[in-house]
């Protein structure tokens, strides 16, 4: 995290987690966003930008941002809705220390006077963040504490860190059918290779996408990314012409990032007054 971010991010605060095997993670109440989770071996696992602010309301660019309840411009809301931009609270005491196998806190959102002006619904958010030894799982839970129906779409817009973009490979995603947004209109396509490579800009939405996908370097295994509830899977990255236009990154930075995202946009959820909904990603460092 760069200097001008951590003093912005001071006064609504950080939450550092740290686990026996020597991982950490670092969490901003801004946006209850992961914004480094480091292993003991392997170092940081999560992109976060050196030019990444939150001046002028902006959503910290990097780490794990919280999309609800809308994805991307999908939809009449600020871009990836109204969540990323709020201060949310701790839920439960910080479970973290050198004698903790397992380092854990949850945050929380209520809806407020603010969020109700873009999106005139009560809920309740957590977001369960669980450091393991060289795993990190972030869990979003959603109720609906209104008295009508609420439909909404989700995503854990997870940056990578990637040591090389242009030497990665995503895979599991053979035969697939995704929305490539690239392209104008939205193309329909299916994926033919058996893995995903990302020379340029990639932007892909996979519909009902496998629960399990792997990040590669140079034909090496080294991200396990295990997803429950999102029924989709989003894979971005600017590339090295879209990457000019981004304020908050640096034109080289494409190279070392990989947005892989679990999501739930195809198919709203609809949960009726009470009902609950659940979503998680389990991310092994190997
Ligand atoms: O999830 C992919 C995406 O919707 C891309 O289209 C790209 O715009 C990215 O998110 C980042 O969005 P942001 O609003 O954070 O600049």
């Amino acid at each position: 995290m760069n200097a001008l971010l951590r003093e912005q991010l001071s006064e609504s605060g950080l939450v550092v987690l740290e686990n026996a095997a020597g991982d950490t993670a670092t969490v901003s109440l801004f946006g209850a966003q992961v914004l480094s989770w480091t292993t003991a071996n392997g170092g940081e696992q999560l992109y976060c930008s050196s030019l990444a602010t939150i001046a002028n309301g902006q959503a910290i660019r990097g780490g794990i941002p919280v999309c609800f309840p809308q994805f991307s411009g999908f939809g009449p809301l600020p871009k990836h809705g109204i969540v990323r931009t709020v201060v949310w609270e701790v839920a439960t005491p910080v479970k973290s220390g050198k004698n903790v196998d397992v380092a854990s806190v949850t945050f929380s959102l209520k809806d407020n006077a603010a969020t109700r002006a873009l999106w005139p619904h009560a809920f309740l958010l957590h977001l369960d963040v669980t450091l393991s030894e060289n795993s990190l799982d972030i869990g979003l839970r959603v109720e609906n504490t209104g008295h009508g129906d609420v439909d909404f779409a989700a995503a854990l817009h997870t940056y990578l860190a990637a040591a090389d973009v242009r030497k990665a490979t995503v895979t599991s995603l053979a035969g697939q059918t995704y929305i490539d947004t690239t392209q104008q209109p939205h193309a329909t396509c299916v994926q033919t290779d058996a893995a995903l490579t990302i020379p340029a800009e990639v932007d892909y939405i996979y519909y009902d996408a496998p629960q399990q996908l792997t990040l590669h370097h140079k034909d090496t295994p080294r991200l396990q990314l295990a997803i429950a509830g999102f029924k989709d899977t989003v894979i971005w990255n600017p590339g090295p012409a879209k990457v000019k236009t981004l304020v908050d990154m640096t034109d080289c930075d494409w190279v070392n990032m990989l947005c892989i995202e679990a999501a739930q946009f195809q198919h709203p959820v609809r949960l009726a007054p009470g009902g609950q909904w659940s979503g998680n990603q389990h991310l092994t460092a190997i």
